[in-house]
């Protein structure tokens, strides 16, 4: 998988992307991420990107030039690729959109800051928009690394055995089972006895238990459109009668 990354903060995404598991992809040539930076394609010794807006108002608006210039270089540069902007006014970033997009062997992601950018920047060069959700952050940029780490953990390879294990409830439509590790007994609290049982059959019911009754306490919506089988249905009877709810 490549990212290309149309930013004016080339070393923001490349020092944050550059750690954990997805730095390690990276370093491993599982995953490619390149920058562009848009005041490298700038017409002018300033390096202008951005100017007043027509119409008057606050701040200023992204150019269209450079940055139609730094999605060029990209595509030149490995190949046709989606374009898609970050940007609230996109549909929601969900486990579906995350299967898609793991799905492409490239994407080109555009990073706004200022204002926004150019309509006609929008029009020409934008294949589609993407949310992480209903609120403006100071640039795209963070969206953007929001998506490639969700995308990137879907690549194989990337994550190793144990990872992949953990992401397994959310791919299963629940939310996550509790996580211990040593001492056994601290301020009091004890490791649920199961998890040191050394019975693995149990270890996995009792997380798969777990994981269906915090569903159905925090994100009922999500039980709902995920449904349950019978023995599923049975652990989350039984949890519910040792939670009393
Ligand atoms: C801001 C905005 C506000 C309300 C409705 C739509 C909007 N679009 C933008 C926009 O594209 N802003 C540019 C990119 C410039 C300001 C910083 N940018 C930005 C993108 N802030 N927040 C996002 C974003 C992207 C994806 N998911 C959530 C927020």
């Amino acid at each position: 998988m490549r990212f290309d990354v149309i930013t004016l903060f080339p070393a923001m995404v490349r020092s944050v992307m550059g750690h954990g598991v997805i730095g390690r992809a990276i370093e491993a040539g599982r995953i490619e991420l390149v920058t562009w930076n848009p005041r490298d394609f700038s017409k002018d010794r300033h390096g202008t990107v951005d100017d007043r807006p027509y119409g008057g108002g606050p701040g200023m608006v992204m150019k269209v030039e450079p940055l139609r210039e730094a999605i060029q270089a990209a595509r030149a540069a490995a190949g046709p690729a989606p374009v898609i902007y970050l940007s609230p006014d996109g549909p929601t970033l969900d486990g579906d959109r995350i299967g898609a997009l793991a799905a492409q062997s490239r994407v080109i992601l555009l990073c706004g800051r200022y204002e926004g950018i150019d309509e006609r920047l929008i029009e020409l060069e934008v294949d589609a928009r993407l949310s992480i959700g209903d609120y403006v952050v100071s640039g795209g940029e963070l969206p953007a690394m929001v998506v490639m780490d969700a995308v990137a953990r879907l690549v194989p390879g990337v994550l190793g055995h144990a990872e992949s294990a953990a992401q397994d409830a959310f791919a299963e439509g629940l939310l996550d089972w509790p996580h211990y590790t040593r001492p056994e007994t601290v301020a009091g609290l004890d490791v649920p006895a199961v998890l040191t049982s050394g019975d693995h059959q149990a270890v996995a019911r009792w997380r798969l238990q777990q994981a269906l009754g915090r569903t159905r306490e925090r994100r009922p919506d999500l039980l709902e459109k995920r449904g349950l089988n019978e023995e599923e249905q049975a652990l989350l009877d039984a949890y519910r009668v040792e939670h009393g709810n």
